[in-house]
C-alpha cells in the first residue's frame, strides 16, 4: 500500500468474548432506544466539560481523506442565542406560511412543530455545526490556497451521528434543528467563507413536563435485507 507521510503503527484492537459483544450489543441498544428529539428544555445549566467531551467524541468520526471537514460553535451567550432565535423565527416564519410545499407539511404535521422556536433561547446551548467544502492552507509567501475537501456531508453526517449518540449516553437531551435557509448562521457567528452551516443541535436537559409525538421506527426486517 502506498504510504504517505504518516508512519503506520500495529492496530490497537481489543477482541473481546463473544459473549460480551452481545452483552455489549444489547446495552447499547438498550440505552439508544429510548433516545428522542426533544423540543421543550429545561433553562437547567449544564457543565461545559460535558459538551466538550462529547464534542471530541463526535471529532473521532471517520471522513473523507481524514480531513475533518467540520467546525462546531459552542452558543451560551444569552444575546447571542435571542438573535440566533430571532433570525431562525423569521425564516421559519416565512417557511411554514409560505416556502414548505403542502406534502411537506403534510410529512411534517405528526411532529407538532411550527415556526416558534423558543427551545432556541432556553437550552443552555446551541452546538452549531459546519461543514467545511474546502481547507485553507496557509502558502509560504503567506497567501491562503483553497484545499479541496471529499465526502463532506457524509463525514459530517457521521460526526453528527456520533456526536448525537455521546451527548444522549451522557444522560443529555438533543433536538436535530434544520432552519431554512441557514445562512444567517454564518452571519451571526461570523464565520469564514469555507464554512457552510449544516445543522443546530440545541442540547441540555429536558423540560419536566416535555412531551415528545409517540411515532414508530420501522421494525429490522423492514430496513434490513441480507444477502447471504
Ligand atoms: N426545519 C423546520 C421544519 C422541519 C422539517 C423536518 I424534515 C423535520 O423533521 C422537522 C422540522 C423546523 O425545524 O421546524
Amino acid at each position: 500500500m502506498a504510504k504517505g507521510i504518516y508512519p503506520f503503527i500495529p492496530l490497537q484492537f481489543e477482541r473481546i468474548s463473544l459473549e460480551e459483544q452481545r452483552r455489549r450489543a444489547a446495552e447499547f441498544e438498550a440505552r439508544l432506544e429510548p433516545r428522542r428529539t426533544v423540543r421543550q428544555f429545561s433553562s437547567e445549566p449544564v457543565p461545559v466539560d460535558l459538551i466538550e467531551a462529547a464534542l471530541r467524541i463526535a471529532g473521532r468520526a471517520p471522513s473523507g481523506a481524514n480531513q475533518q471537514p467540520w467546525h462546531f460553535v459552542v452558543v451560551s451567550n444569552p444575546e447571542v442565542k435571542r438573535q440566533i432565535r430571532e433570525a431562525a423565527e423569521a425564516e421559519e416564519r416565512r417557511t411554514y406560511e409560505s416556502r414548505f410545499p403542502d406534502e411537506w407539511l403534510q410529512a411534517l404535521a405528526p411532529l407538532g412543530t411550527d415556526w416558534h422556536k423558543e427551545f432556541l433561547e432556553v437550552a443552555p446551548y446551541l452546538i452549531v455545526v459546519f461543514r467545511e467544502d474546502y481547507g485553507l492552507a496557509r502558502e509560504p509567501d503567506g497567501s491562503e490556497r483553497k484545499v479541496k475537501h471529499y465526502y463532506v456531508q457524509e463525514s459530517v453526517g457521521i460526526a453528527c451521528g456520533f456526536l448525537l449518540a455521546a451527548l444522549h449516553w451522557m444522560g443529555l437531551a438533543t433536538l436535530t434543528h434544520t432552519p431554512s435557509p441557514m445562512g444567517f448562521l454564518s452571519r451571526i457567528l461570523d464565520r469564514p467563507p469555507n464554512q457552510k452551516p449544516y445543522l443546530l443541535i440545541p442540547v441540555g436537559y429536558p423540560a419536566p413536563d416535555a412531551e415528545v409525538p409517540d411515532i414508530p421506527k420501522k421494525p429490522l426486517a423492514e430496513i434490513l435485507t441480507h444477502v447471504s
